[in-house]
């Protein structure tokens, strides 16, 4: 069985309205130059998945592996910061007394998918992590701390808001794939999900 502890699926948490202010806020923050292609370690193969970062630290993945960064890996320039709005949220709906200190943006067009995997590489783990969905529909899949244990999948829609805290937090996660046309709120449609999360510790 899933075990989902600490799980906290807030579906239609924002508002239209404030789903369209917010991405906004996010593609004028990430502009031309935040975005970066990630690829698998060692391999090099490219992740169906375009990322980018705000915060004063990002998530970044290439030949040299998984790892957070104060700067983009190609242009070295300083990730832009996050917006305010999305610290408002983190406190609204974590009440972590600390601020989220990368927010990674995915950005899913087309067959775009991210296979089963845990978020471990941050060194503060007790901090929960917040998901923001925004645009097309995802099948979104969570299973148990192994690999081999069992999944059960659910649709996130543009507005729901997910916690991960607790036991959830190192849960196995990904996202099948996306529901082409299912939005308009993306322009050129898609998926984008903001991922908040405290990277050291408190
Ligand atoms: C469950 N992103 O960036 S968000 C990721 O929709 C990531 O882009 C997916 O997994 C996405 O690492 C899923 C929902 C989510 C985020 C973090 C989790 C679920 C999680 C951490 C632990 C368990
Ligand atoms: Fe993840």
């Amino acid at each position: 069985m899933v075990d989902l502890a600490g799980l906290r699926f807030l579906p239609g948490h924002l508002l239209p309205q404030v789903q369209q202010a917010l991405l906004a806020e996010v593609l004028t923050a990430v502009g031309e130059t935040a975005w970066f292609r990630p690829t698998m370690p060692r391999s090099g193969r490219p992740l169906s998945v375009r990322m980018a970062n705000l915060g004063p630290l990002g998530w970044v993945t290439d030949r040299a592996g998984y790892r957070y960064t104060p700067a983009h890996p190609e242009t070295g320039a300083p990730w832009p910061p996050i917006p305010e709005r999305l610290h408002a949220l983190w406190r609204e709906v974590t009440g972590w007394p600390a601020l989220p200190e990368c927010c990674l943006v995915n950005l899913y067009r087309g067959t775009a998918r991210m296979g089963l995997h845990q978020d471990r590489d941050e060194i503060d783990l007790t901090a929960p992590v917040l998901s923001v969905s925004l645009g097309d529909d995802a099948l979104f899949r969570i299973g148990g701390l192994s690999r081999r244990a069992s999944t059960s999948s659910m649709v996130l829609r543009s507005g729901d808001v997910v916690v991960l805290g607790g036991p959830a937090r190192l849960a196995f996660h990904g996202i099948d794939r996306i529901v082409p046309g299912s939005s308009a709120l993306i322009p050129g449609g898609g998926r984008v999900n903001l991922t908040l999360r405290r990277v050291t510790p408190s």
